[in-house]
């Protein structure tokens, strides 16, 4: 029988009624007998512990109903900025999404974040202006918004009623004709829906339109197996679990892979994962027995597309145990939550034996120290949270090293330029097209063109640490130059083979004198502020601004309140948002976007080397043994 899905996501900024919807929809498609409370802890998506607690989604979490013969497997996503990562993962899986509008707040800074990339991604999004029941609901003014701030191509679906009230309800304008669905599912319209997930309003004509406005796929198990991994839980005994959506193929249990072997199989279906022997193109499934698999793996081919959508944590804080004699359990529990979220970057510094952990921000902060104390039973402190600074090369800069010389024991020739690129634009690596492949050593490496992604890699690995600490991003690496020792060669070029090892510990100590020459600048994450404040109190606010360093702040009136922009370092932002009730009289609010890395104006500062550096040769040798 022939069977189709639909991997849909609900994405929103913080409590616009994502896990309230699902509970809704869950309900709708007779899933669950009773609509659970985000308030109350009794949600199906909502089910950790610290959710329940919190009333917020923190992980994303997979349930499965059906409509109208599609199976329809839900990803409900945390909406708090703190835990974007979450999103970032499964946006690659979908094939539609919900996208959750409050029409109280209406479009906030993190729902255009989302908007833009679900757009990049070209995923076909419906949109639902939720809480139409709440006093202040204005669905025609979240309409404008909507038009204004995310895209003009959007079809109002039905029209709200008694408005602000538990009776607020919803009429619809009829069913979508062919040519609208047509184009709703290849992601060129965007039928527009609203209701109130808390009291049902609407919620059907949404249900519909999940079923006919969003593109399904067919299972068919057919083609090599293409997969990917998009969240990783522990089981009760601490086995890895992985929510893998598969886009080609089939995956039988027994079945070997790189991370490992399947022992088992539970594959989202009408409510629940049920325990089955294959897993088909399409599908989402739980995977048991991949001990070695991590979030974002492909499981089999890869498919080509962006990765990254969204910012890296900005900031970082060193963690301590209570029990200082803790320090080696306190490891490996954070290396496990890194395992379930990779963008948690746990740096371990062995000479001060300290532990520190990259955050997006306080809220995280505190669910992992509730998460160490609960599943670990480990009680921490955070030490003050610092900025992650980036250094990016200021100019160009090329070093190289000959073998059988008294710097370079490695046995090859290795000449690399390090040049600067566009902001954003990462890490690139090449080779010189002048290179011969053959001066290459192929007999370690097989091709040149896995010769070039050996090099990529240990060139990435290399800038991890930059002249002043910080990660070294947004440039281009070239190798300039080759060769190779021979057993029988010239008395100049006599010697052993190199082995990878050795051109990977021969790679830095290149890249770093090319950097060196180039010279590199570290450069600070900044926010873009729009605050919305009193027009009486710009004077002071601007004044706050200016003592705060924000250079650029422009104020543009608007009647009674005034919005004003600027743009803050990152370390800032939470200092603007302690002093703004006291200079607006309670009245003012502040939205922050991440916008990019600014170079630090002063002092650059520096951060402590974890790895081996190579600007001191005789200890570089020493640890990277030679
Ligand atoms: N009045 C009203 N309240 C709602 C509605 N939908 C959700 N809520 C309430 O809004 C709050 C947040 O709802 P959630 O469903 O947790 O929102 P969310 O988008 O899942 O939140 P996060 O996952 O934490 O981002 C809860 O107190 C809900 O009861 C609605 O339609 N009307
Ligand atoms: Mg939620």
């Amino acid at each position: 029988m022939l069977r189709r899905m639909l991997n849909l996501g609900i994405l929103a900024h913080v409590d616009a009624g994502k896990t309230t919807l699902t509970e809704r929809l869950l309900y709708a498609a007779g899933v669950i007998d009773e609509v659970g409370s985000v308030d109350k802890g009794t949600t199906r998506t909502d089910s950790l512990a610290l959710e329940q607690l919190r009333g917020i989604t923190i992980k994303s979490a997979v349930v499965s109903f059906p409509i109208e013969g599609v199976t329809v497997n839900l990803i409900d996503t945390p909406g708090h900025p703190d835990f974007i990562a979450e999103v970032e993962r499964v946006l690659s899986v979908l094939d539609g999404c919900v996208l959750v509008v409050s029409a109280v707040e209406g479009v906030q800074p993190q729902t255009r974040i989302l908007w833009r990339a679900l757009q990049r991604l070209d995923v076909p999004t419906l949109l639902f202006v939720n809480k139409i029941d709440r006093a202040g609901a204005d669905p025609e003014r979240v309409l404008d918004e909507i038009e204004q701030r995310l895209t003009p191509h959007v079809v109002p679906m039905g029209s709200a009623d008694e408005l602000g009230t538990r009776a607020a309800s919803v009429a619809s304008f009829g069913a979508a004709d062919i040519e609208l669905a047509t184009r709703s599912r290849a992601g060129e319209l965007h039928p527009v829906f609203f209701g109130s997930a808390l009291t049902g309003a609407g919620t059907p004509e949404v249900m519909s339109g999940i079923g006919t406005l969003l593109p399904t796929r067919e299972v068919d198990g057919e083609g090599p197996l293409s997969a990917r991994v998009f969240k990783i839980e522990r089981g009760p005994t601490g086995e890895r679990v992985a929510y893998t959506r598969l886009f080609s193929g089939t995956l039988r249990v027994r079945e070997r892979l790189d991370a490992g072997k399947v022992t088992a199989i539970r594959v989202f279906a009408d409510g629940d994962a049920v325990q089955g022997d294959s897993v088909q193109s399409g599908e989402i499934a739980k995977l048991w027995g991949l001990a070695e698999v991590q979030i974002g793996d492909w499981l089999g081919e890869r498919r080509p597309g962006v990765e990254h959508h969204f910012e890296p944590p900005t900031f970082e804080a060193v963690v301590e145990p209570a029990d200082p004699a803790a320090g080696r359990q306190l490891r490996v529990a954070l290396g496990q939550l890194a395992e379930q979220d990779p963008l948690i970057d746990v740096r371990q510094d062995d000479g001060r034996g300290e532990i520190s952990v990259s955050l997006y921000g306080e809220v995280q902060r505190e669910v992992i120290e509730a998460t160490l104390a609960d599943e670990y039973g480990l009680e921490v402190a955070f030490r003050e949270t610092t900025t992650i600074c980036i250094e990016r090369p200021t100019g160009s800069g090329e070093a190289a090293e000959i073998l059988n010389t008294p710097t370079n024991p490695f046995h090859a020739d290795l000449g690399l330029r390090i040049e600067p690129a566009a902001p954003g634009a990462g890490v690139e690596v090449l080779a010189d097209p002048g290179l011969d492949p053959r001066d290459a050593p192929l007999y370690t490496f097989k091709t040149f063109d896995a010769f070039v992604e050996h090099m990529d890699e240990y060139v990435r690995l290399a800038l991890v640490e930059g002249l002043y600490g910080w990660q070294v991003t947004d440039c281009t690496v070239t190798v300039t130059k080759i060769a190779y020792s021979l057993a029988d060669g010239p008395p100049s070029r006599r010697g052993p083979m190199p082995t990878a090892r050795d051109m990977k510990k021969l790679v830095p100590l290149v890249l770093m004198q090319a950097l060196e020459e180039a010279g590199s600048a570290v450069c600070e994450p900044v926010f873009r502020i729009a605050a919305e404040v009193p027009t009486e109190t710009i004077g002071p606010m601007l004044a706050a601004l200016g003592r705060l360093g924000a250079g650029d702040a422009t104020p543009t009136p608007r009647g009674e309140l005034s919005v004003l922009e600027a743009t803050l370092p990152a370390s800032l932002v939470q200092e603007l948002r302690r002093q703004i009730p006291g200079l607006t009289g309670g009245e003012g609010v502040v939205d922050a976007e991440f916008a990019g890395y600014h170079r630090v104006s002063g002092e650059p500062p520096m951060r402590r080397r974890l790895t081996p550096d190579p600007r001191n040769l005789q200890e570089y040798l020493a640890q990277v043994g030679r």
